[in-house]
């Protein structure tokens, strides 16, 4: 079979990489002419544990080929990103707009194209009226009873994590949404060729919704035990032993409050459920401005326990532990620490100390503070935040450290 996979960035390099790892023949569509002359020479542009050697493997086998433009294939996918713009959070479809124009002129009868970006309901619809403009000549499925059509459509969604891609893309199961029963077959069959979990067929707005259901659960699940983390601090109640002693019920499993929610995902695709019917996420709103309001609630502990210190003849400093967006990656996009760090850089009476012993240097959008090692800033700061739980924070002693805010309850 030959696969053409539009977008290759965190889900569409290490998918196309697994079909050719599997025996298909690729090709990987891409703008950034960069990335296309890194994978051509075997090599990524991106961070994923494992991704390379296979990448390299199958560069050198002619099974994997990066290119600026379309080829016919069997099978199109398209893992190309898509945000939100404005406050309104309207999701922003542009970049699957001009993937699905780029691969129109390729397309020929019984084709399937498939949709895996996470996208808003609707949106494998939205891509059908724009593949039809495109291509005139060929049918495409009009409804779910449709029988009569030219090319196969679904919306795939991936449910990976990032530094597991490998494994996970493997081994998880995957919803398969046709725009008719027909279409989910078709895109099955495509799956089929790396995937050792269940492929389970629905229809596609059922298959687009499941997404950001999966991401707003958690969201909402992280939500809730941030608030709680609010309410413990202000009733003197230990809020990680408080949820570890309700975890032991068997029927309850709340997850961790942290610093904030970072990333590209989960901080982002509840949005499109609120954006689509904001009448009725209220609950979903709600989390996620429980968890965007928790880095705010973080600088003013810190604000607290500096004014606590009174007149030390200088300036006190402050020292965050982990810039990154989760433990044990370099990934600082999207970071609640990195707000942190820029609200707490904007009071000009503290020095700023910042430790991420992932990382060599600051982002630029760091306008002020000091990127030092883990003892130096244990050593001199006056107040010290932990928020992100990296393994060279767990390992260390804070047992002596008078001010301490343990964001994400590593002591
Ligand atoms: N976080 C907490 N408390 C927790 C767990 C996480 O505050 O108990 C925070 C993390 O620190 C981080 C954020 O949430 O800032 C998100 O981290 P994550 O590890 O939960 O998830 P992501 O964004 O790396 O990946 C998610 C995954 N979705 C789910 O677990 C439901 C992944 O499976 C999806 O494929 C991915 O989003 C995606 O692409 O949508």
């Amino acid at each position: 079979m030959k696969i053409s996979v539009s977008g290759l960035g965190y889900i569409g390099l290490p998918t196309a990489t697994m079909f050719a790892h599997y025996g298909a023949h690729v090709i990987g569509l891409d703008v950034n002419q960069h990335a296309i002359d890194t994978i051509n020479q075997g090599k990524i542009h991106i961070v994923e544990p494992g991704l390379e050697d296979i990448v390299k493997d199958v560069v050198a086998q002619g099974r994997l080929k990066a290119s600026l433009t379309p080829e016919p294939a069997d099978a199109f996918l398209i893992a190309v990103p898509t945000p939100f713009k404005g406050d309104d959070h309207t999701p922003d479809l542009s970049y699957i707009e001009s993937a699905v124009k780029t691969i129109a002129p390729a397309l020929t009868r019984g084709n399937v194209v498939i949709l895996e970006s996470t996208s808003p309901v609707g949106a494998t619809e939205q891509m059908v009226e724009w593949l039809s403009a495109a291509r005139p000549d060929l049918k495409f499925p009009s409804s779910e009873q449709d029988t009569e059509f030219d090319i196969y459509v679904a919306y795939c969604p991936e449910r990976v994590l990032p530094g597991q891609v490998i494994r996970e893309l493997v081994e998880n199961d995957r919803t398969i949404g046709g725009l008719t029963p027909e279409c989910a077959k078709k895109a099955a069959e495509v799956y089929k060729i790396f995937v050792k979990g269940d492929l389970v067929e629905t229809n596609a707005r059922t298959a687009e919704m499941t997404k950001l259901t999966e991401n707003a659960f958690r969201d909402v699940n992280i939500a809730f035990a941030n608030e709680l983390s609010l309410i413990c601090d202000r009733l003197n109640i230990n809020v990680w032993e408080l949820i570890a002693l309700a975890n032991r019920h068997p029927r309850v499993n709340i997850l961790n409050p942290g610093a904030g929610v970072g990333g590209h995902c989960i901080a982002v695709d509840p949005w499109f459920i609120v954006n689509k019917t904001p009448d009725l996420a209220r609950m979903v709103n709600t989390a996620r401005e429980v968890n965007d309001n928790k880095p705010k609630w973080v600088v003013s502990k810190i604000e607290e326990a500096v004014a606590k210190l009174g007149d030390l003849g200088r300036k006190p400093k402050v020292a965050l532990l982990g810039l990154a967006f989760k433990p044990d990656i370099d990934d600082l996009r999207e970071s609640p620490a990195i707000e942190i760090a820029q609200l707490v850089g904007e009071n000009d009476q503290v020095e700023l100390l910042l430790v991420e012993p992932n990382v060599h240097e600051l982002p630029k959008k760091i306008q002020k503070g000091e990127l030092v090692q883990l003892e130096e800033a244990l050593k001199s700061a006056d107040v010290v935040a932990i928020l992100v739980g990296h393994k060279q924070f767990k390992e260390q002693d804070f047992g002596s450290l008078n001010n301490v805010i343990d964001a994400v309850g590593i002591i």
